[in-house]
């Protein structure tokens, strides 16, 4: 039977999410890393709903979404006999609010303020891991690429304020659940909420473990926004986190 192959982008932190998941699912799998000039043509031709990553690729399935991603990595883990993750009513609420909420408004805080002022800074983690002539095409198709995903996630300056607050109203909340609990969210040990947490923040908390951190860089002003809630408990809860995640 072939593996599993999850279809992702290094930047994205949904991704990073489905990723982590099936790593500590312990689901054997293949990544594949794919360019903004490749993916919706990779997405179309293995019958993906929509063009949206992450994407995982079974024998005769596709499974499109982080949460349904984590879901089924978890279930495989129990079928397999290994512990997989705390994954419940309560954990399955907070992961919901988390993607629905606090994910959509931190990418379009980042890109607004990125995408706009300083595109140069996303063109290398886009290209990472792609040969020569692969990294010249996307760099000539980074003019049209940026413009695209200003116009998709509707990005700009008011934008970029709006999502900030929203994302500082969603942290007191985030921070208010961990107030409550010791090592994790939902339960003893590792649950689909922790996960989502940690990864859809980590490109504000920057933890040195996460697969991107060596080509990632954040634009200046959410770079001083970062630096201020470095103290805050969910950015040190975070870093905690990751010094477990262990990388497929
Ligand atoms: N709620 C979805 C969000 C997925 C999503 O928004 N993916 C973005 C990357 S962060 C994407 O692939 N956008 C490009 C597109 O939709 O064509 C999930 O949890 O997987």
């Amino acid at each position: 039977m072939a593996k599993p192959v999850l279809h992702v982008f290094l930047i994205s932190h949904y991704c990073e999410k489905a990723r982590w998941a099936m790593d500590y699912c312990g689901v054997d799998y293949k990544l594949k890393v794919l360019s903004p000039i490749e993916y919706q043509k990779k997405a179309e031709s293995i019958g993906a709903k929509s063009s949206a990553l992450p994407i995982l690729q079974l024998e005769g399935e596709v499974i499109q979404g982080s949460a349904e991603i984590i879901a089924w990595s978890n279930a495989k883990a129990k079928q397999e006999g290994r512990q997989g993750l705390v994954l419940n009513e309560e954990s399955v609420a907070i992961e919901k609010r988390l993607d629905d909420v606090l994910g959509v408004h931190v990418r379009r805080w980042f890109y607004s303020e990125s995408l706009l002022d300083c595109p140069e800074i996303i063109l290398p983690v886009f290209s990472k891991g792609s040969g020569f002539i692969k990294r010249l095409l996307i760099k000539a198709a980074w003019p049209t690429v940026v413009q695209i995903m200003i116009k998709r996630m509707d990005l700009g300056p008011t934008q970029e304020q709006e999502s900030k607050e929203i994302v500082l109203k969603e942290l007191d909340w985030l921070d208010s659940l961990i107030s409550q609990q010791t090592d994790y969210l939902c339960g003893n040990s590792l649950s689909n909420a922790d996960i989502a947490a940690a990864s859809l923040m980590a490109p504000m908390v920057s933890p040195p473990s996460h697969p991107a951190s060596d080509v990632m860089s954040l634009p200046p002003r959410v770079a001083a926004t970062a630096e201020e809630l470095s103290d805050r408990p969910f950015a040190k809860w975070i870093s905690n986190l990751y010094l477990d995640r262990s990388v497929n």
